[in-house]
């Protein structure tokens, strides 16, 4: 029986378009599983989307759309995205299919039944952008991963006994495979010996998610939905024989992939829901750094996205996954620039790999009629044994280090191989043999092309799971036909047949110019300018209300000279105000009506949040008000100031607010 490998990414949320921070944990992934593949592992490798939680709700609501509609969008966008970047996913589970939907209840129902649920009331702080209970925080205490501020949640709940795990979990710790690298584990160590509190399981205010067996007023906590689609989209709790077929099959999972901020989740809420349903744990979390853009993570919140259309439009997929994997250091941050990735392209694969395999098989084409030459025996001499041994010790090593996780240094381990048969070809004078008709030249020259084709043929298949692309057409171009049927556990120096008749030699990865990172960087320019242009149509736009993000900014693009002094700026009279009251305007999506505390005296302002906030979890809140604005109407309802927000990409506003705590009525300056 083949061994079996099960790999998955996480499943991300639909209220952000994908940009390359989730293209680069599904490309680890599909390179993962594409090496297993051609190891001859049975191979499944999921990913999918998350598609319930308030998070959710929230940005459909101020997308005007239903929840479903706008998840089926998006989800649809993430998978013709990877289709576009070959990504070779066995399945794509959504957390909105009813074949999930069902397994989860079951699952909620194991747990339950085997003694680790309870309902009872939960108070606390709650940050619904990365949907996490925060322990011990204070009503507008900031959350402790993201900064923004908390909401008070006051619900009656499902809990889960968490606090029973605490000791098995540190057991489970002890393999140091668990959770990688080093200084998560560490991490995860301390947070689990400072103790564990059970955790709330449900929410009872909101309906977009799974309702809770025999209890539909209450719905499961998104994040126990969004884990379980690791065991339901294989087939646990099913009732069909080949789904229970494919669990045993293939659980548990050998690696779950993630960027580092979900470590949590993953490494303390999974492994306990696991163990409280009586299921083996995942083998490994391996969880790796951030894509950073202009310094701090690439994040839709940030607006510092680059998306991947872009540089698959102007250099392809193998050039984002062969830079990807190879300029960041897989465990660590790394920073994403175009600069980088167009040099990176044209000196590794457009010089290197590209320009090794164009030359070797050119001459071979030129010199011996497009037929792989026999090595002259005996003729070896120390720089074509040099060559064979550097191979062969390749090969060892670049499998060990991918293994491990470290694409970066298995890829400079492959890349010192095309250096090195690059100066080989230099030193040996190919071009110059060719001219030579004398049997000994010809037999040098047969040496030397084969030296370097089968070196070729070994980065080649080494590449492959990186470079899907590119390899299977230099692999082609070798005469040697489907690079999947490759066995690269067989992988060895001197596989190359002589004689075999090459394809048709065509560059695999043309020189990129300077145009290429203009064209990128202009592409992304469009892209950001555009939904800002459209702005005031936006839901907290100028056509109902402003906020004032709405209001063109002053140095906003097309207004040239348009910098204010300090004393224009001191008209302005910011404040901060706190929501007494706020409440939807009837007949209207998006207005709310506000009465804010600003410390002289309590304002009516409207403004057009509705489709971002829930009325009732702004009372309360601190938010920045322009006090001096003059009075408008909206709705024959008198708005005495402006409510300040960003307006994100999608026109989604965010209210400003404070990380410490601020006087009602402070002046902002
Ligand atoms: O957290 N750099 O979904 P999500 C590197 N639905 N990786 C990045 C990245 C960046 N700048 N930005 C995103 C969720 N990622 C949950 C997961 S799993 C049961 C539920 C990648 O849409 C990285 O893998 O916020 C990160 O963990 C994931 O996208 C977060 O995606």
């Amino acid at each position: 029986m083949s061994r079996k490998f099960y790999i998955t990414t996480p499943i991300y949320y639909v209220n952000a378009h994908p940009h390359i921070g989730h293209a680069y944990t599904t490309l680890a992934c599909d390179t993962i599983a594409r090496r297993q593949r051609l190891l001859g592992a049975e191979t499944f490798f999921l990913t999918g989307t998350d598609e319930h939680g308030q998070k959710i709700e929230r940005a459909a609501q101020a997308a005007g759309k239903a929840p479903q509609q706008y998840a089926d969008e998006i989800s649809s966008e993430f998978r013709e995205l990877w289709q576009r970047m070959g990504i070779s996913n066995d399945d794509f589970i959504r957390t909105t299919e009813e074949r999930h939907k069902k397994r989860v209840q079951h699952l909620f129902r194991v747990i339950r039944d085997n003694g680790y649920i309870y309902k009872g009331t939960y108070t606390g702080q709650y940050c619904v952008s990365d949907e996490l209970y925060v322990d011990g925080a204070q009503p507008g205490d900031p959350c402790p991963t993201c900064g923004r501020p908390t909401e008070t949640v006051r619900e009656e709940n499902y809990f889960f006994k968490l606090s029973a795990f605490q000791d098995k979990l540190l057991e489970l710790y002890a393999n140091p495979e668990f959770i990688r690298p080093e200084t998560r584990r560490n991490e995860v160590i301390s947070f689990v010996r400072s103790g564990l509190r059970d955790l709330s399981i449900s929410r009872s205010t909101f309906a977009w998610g799974i309702p809770v067996p025999d209890d539909p007023n209450q719905v499961i906590y998104v994040w126990l939905d969004a884990l379980a689609n690791y065991v339901t989209a294989i087939g646990y709790g099913s009732s069909h024989a080949a789904a229970q077929e494919a669990f045993k099959k293939f659980w548990p999972a050998d690696v779950h992939m993630i960027g580092k901020e979900i470590v949590r989740f993953h490494c303390v809420y999974w492994p306990a829901f696991l163990l409280a349903a009586g299921l083996p744990l995942p083998k490994a979390i391996v969880a790796h750094g951030w894509l950073l853009f202009e310094e701090s993570k690439m994040s839709k919140s940030r607006g510092n996205i680059v998306r991947t259309e872009t540089i698959l439009d102007v250099l392809g997929a193998d050039a984002l996954r062969y830079f990807l994997l190879r300029e960041v250091v897989f465990g660590q941050d790394g920073s994403f620039s175009f600069d980088a990735l167009v040099q990176r392209y044209n000196s590794d694969l457009a010089n290197g790999l590209g320009n090794l395999a164009s030359r070797t098989l050119t001459m071979i084409n030129r010199y011996f009629q497009g037929e792989v030459p026999r090595p002259a025996r005996g003729t070896a001499n120390f720089a074509d044994d040099a060559i064979a041994e550097a191979a062969r010790k390749t090969i060892r090593e670049f499998g060990a280090l991918f293994d491990q996780f470290q694409f970066s240094r298995a890829l400079e381990v492959a890349w010192a191989l095309v250096a090195m048969v690059d100066k080989y070809i230099v030193e040996n004078e190919p071009w110059a043999l060719g001219e030579k008709q004398d049997e000994t030249s010809r037999s040098r020259l047969a040496t030397v092309l084969y030296t370097a084709a089968e070196a070729l043929r070994i980065a080649t298949a080494l590449a492959h799971p990186v470079i899907p692309d590119a390899s299977a057409k230099i692999w082609a171009q070798l005469g040697l036909g489907d690079i999947k049927k490759l066995a690269l556990s067989e992988l060895t120096w001197g596989q190359l047949p002589s004689g075999t008749k090459l394809g048709e030699v065509q560059p695999v990865f043309p020189r990129a110019d300077k145009s290429a990172i203009e064209r990128m960087q202009k592409m992304e320019e469009e892209r950001k300018g555009a939904p800002a242009a459209t702005t005031p149509a936006a839901p907290a736009g100028t056509a109902e209300a402003p906020t004032a993000a709405a209001t063109a900014p002053a140095n906003a693009p097309g207004t040239p000279n348009s910098k204010i002094s300090i004393d224009d700026f001191a008209k302005i009279e910011l404040r901060v105000g706190q929501v007494k009251v706020a409440e939807r305007v009837p007949k209207s999506d998006k207005l709310l009506r506000m009465e804010i505390d600003i410390g002289s005296e309590v304002r009516q302002v409207v403004a057009g949040i509705a489709e971002a906030y829930a009325p009732e979890t702004l009372v309360g809140r601190k938010v920045v008000i322009v006090a001096n604005l003059a009075p408008r109407k909206l709705r024959g309802l008198e708005s005495n100031g402006m409510i300040v927000a960003a307006s994100l990409e999608d026109g989604k506003p965010v209210l400003a607010g404070f990380l410490e705590d601020v006087p009602v009525g402070a002046r902002l300056k």
